[in-house]
């Protein structure tokens, strides 16, 4: 893809397109507090693998944190302002979270990004992600800001096409990508985290995605 850039070193960036770019290290002197963070809203707002429309049941495990939470089931994928698994509202957004998602989405030429919800997704070795589009949120510009920690896995950045070709971008711990406007609905995915452990996230990969649905 002739709009991929080399990557810079740590604290540099890897453009990934007009307006989607890789925040090297971004999150790295905050990782911890976001890991205590997951972990407050997973003890409330436990991980689950969701089933898809079609059946399927996701292998990343999933929950949500802030007014809206990203859901899924046989009847399809929505937003919803409970976590079905309880009936409860989700955890609001623990501390460090939405100041890191307005810093990033800043850095990245979003300034005043509001966002709503944010999906945390946890991958075990093996793990994959297929090639999809987000696509469920009401504003099909306003960015994305989503923070890798743990494991490093690749991601899939594709096109605009389910059919255009991919590029492999690496991440790690601390990595923070964020993209919006015109290339807010490209296709991506995560290659199968491959095994080891993490020192401060034992054997997984977590991923935080900001998004402003409404
Ligand atoms: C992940 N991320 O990195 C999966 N979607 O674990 C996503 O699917 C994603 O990182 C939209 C925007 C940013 C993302
Ligand atoms: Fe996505």
């Amino acid at each position: 893809m002739s709009d991929l850039f080399a990557p810079a070193g740590p604290g540099g960036r890897t453009l990934l397109g007009r307006q989607a770019q890789v925040l090297l290290g971004f999150a790295l002197p905050r990782a911890d507090c976001l890991l205590a963070g997951i972990a407050q809203v997973i003890a409330r707002a436990p991980l689950r693998q969701l089933t898809t429309p079609g059946g399927h049941v996701m292998q990343v495990a999933m929950t949500n944190c802030g007014l809206l939470g990203w859901t899924s089931d046989r009847r399809g994928y929505r937003y919803a302002d409970r976590d079905p698994g309880s009936g409860r509202p989700w955890p609001a957004f623990p501390e460090g979270f939405l100041t890191l998602a307005t810093d990033a989405a800043a850095e990245a030429g979003f300034p005043g990004y509001r966002p709503d919800a944010c999906l945390i997704n946890r991958y075990a070795p093996g793990t994959r992600l297929s090639l999809h589009v987000d696509r469920d949120e009401d504003d099909p510009v306003a960015p994305i800001v989503s923070v890798s920690l743990g494991l490093p896995a690749t991601f899939l950045w594709g096109g605009l096409a389910r059919s255009d070709r991919t590029v492999r971008v690496p991440l790690a711990h601390g990595d923070v990508v964020v993209w919006g406007g015109a290339d807010r609905m490209r296709f991506h995915g995560v290659l199968p985290v491959p095994p080891g452990t993490h020192p401060q996230a034992g054997a997984f990969r977590y991923n935080l995605t900001f998004r402003k649905v409404r």
